[in-house]
């Protein structure tokens, strides 16, 4: 046939030419890499590249969107109209979150399908941090605080990750980010200034439970974090877990000493020669458990994220029959 003879070169010569070309590309985008450049989704880029930020910007989506439902489960009980709607928004914030990320993965080859579909048969890991349950209203304050804080300490430095639609989605969450840590610690300074004894015992409580889960959020020590190395190379991450979990850990001391809290850990102490605090040992086995899904709530979290995939079908269908029709008004006009 005309094409099979005009196609002269043998497959190995035609694998030989595609490696050269490669990697020239390679070459190219290590050097672009190198000079602080930001890769666009239409630029040439190295599967493993693609691989990592599908994998991390789909677990960042699912973290806000399961993030939204310990939170959720106190909309209902919220003290006061304005805690309500503060609360209302900063959930509705996490949603619109978690669909810019969502975005940001898509354009890198990978379906919203594909990645739900991921979340919901468990394969797909999210935050640890959202398997733990949210007893009291002090709870929403302490993850406004914590959890947030911990969030936006990680997700600064991810504005100027080396893949330009996830670092422009970083730049607006982590704006609202901001508001979200500080309505958390507004509710908390609220019970702890105006509160009785007891408000104030439940938002000890809630540090208490709530400290080194968060600690543990930034993910293994460095040593022991297989990704790091490789996300670093490729300006994906740019300050590593442990540097970033020092800073929060400084952070955090001076709050806890405004808000008038105890941090949970008797080897928090000063450390004149390091200019940090030091902190005690993480419960790594705590860690790994949640993650495999064995924590306090992955089970209900996942459960509910199931049910309300399948009861929202009809509005997913309804959408779609409406797209068709105002489709099929334009082509008639
Ligand atoms: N939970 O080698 P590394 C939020 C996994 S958003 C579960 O260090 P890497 C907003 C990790 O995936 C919170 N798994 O990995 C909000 C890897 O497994 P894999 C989410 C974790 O990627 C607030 C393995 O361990 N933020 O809170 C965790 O270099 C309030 C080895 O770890 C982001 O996702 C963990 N905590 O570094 C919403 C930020 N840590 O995938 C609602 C973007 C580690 O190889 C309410 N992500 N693992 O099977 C990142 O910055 C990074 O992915 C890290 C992990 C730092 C999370």
């Amino acid at each position: 046939m005309y094409t099979q003879s005009m196609d002269t070169q043998a497959p190995e010569a035609r694998k030989a030419i595609r490696t050269a070309e490669e990697a020239v590309l390679q070459e190219r985008f290590d050097e672009r890499i190198d000079a602080g450049e930001f890769i666009e989704a239409k630029d040439w880029m190295p599967d493993d590249y693609r691989k990592t930020l599908i994998r991390q910007i789909s677990q960042h989506a699912h973290s806000e969107i399961v993030g939204m439902l310990p939170e959720g489960n106190w909309v209902t009980r919220a003290p006061t109209l304005k805690r309500k709607a503060i609360l209302l928004a900063k959930i509705q914030d996490e949603a619109g979150h978690g669909l810019y990320l969502y975005s940001a993965a898509e354009t890198l080859g990978i379906s919203r399908d594909q990645m739900l579909a991921a979340l919901h048969s468990g394969k797909a890991k999210y935050s640890s941090i959202f398997n733990y349950p949210t007893l009291t209203w002090a709870d929403v304050g302490v993850i406004g605080w914590l959890v947030d804080g911990a969030a936006i300490m990680n997700q600064v430095p991810i504005c100027r990750c080396s893949y330009a639609p996830y670092a422009r989605a970083m730049i607006r969450i982590c704006r609202e980010e901001s508001f979200h840590q500080r309505q958390g610690y507004d509710a908390l300074l609220t019970m702890m200034r105006e509160g009785t004894d007891g408000q104030r015992g439940m938002v000890q409580d809630a540090v208490n439970r709530w400290w080194w889960p968060s600690i543990m959020m930034f993910g293994p020590h460095d040593a022991d974090s297989p990704n790091s190395a490789q996300g670093m190379r490729w300006g994906i991450k740019r300050v590593s877990n442990d540097e970033l979990r020092q800073k929060f850990v400084d952070a955090a001391v001076e709050q806890a000493k405004v808000l008038g809290v105890t941090l949970p850990d008797p080897d928090l102490k000063w450390n004149e020669e390091r200019g940090h605090h030091d902190f005690g040992a993480i419960d790594w086995s705590e860690f790994w458990n949640v993650v495999g899904g064995n924590g306090p709530c992955n089970k209900e979290r996942l459960a509910t994220r199931v049910r309300a995939w399948d009861e929202g079908a009809w509005v997913r269908e309804a959408a779609l029959a409406h797209a068709r029709k105002q489709e099929a008004k334009k082509e008639a006009a």
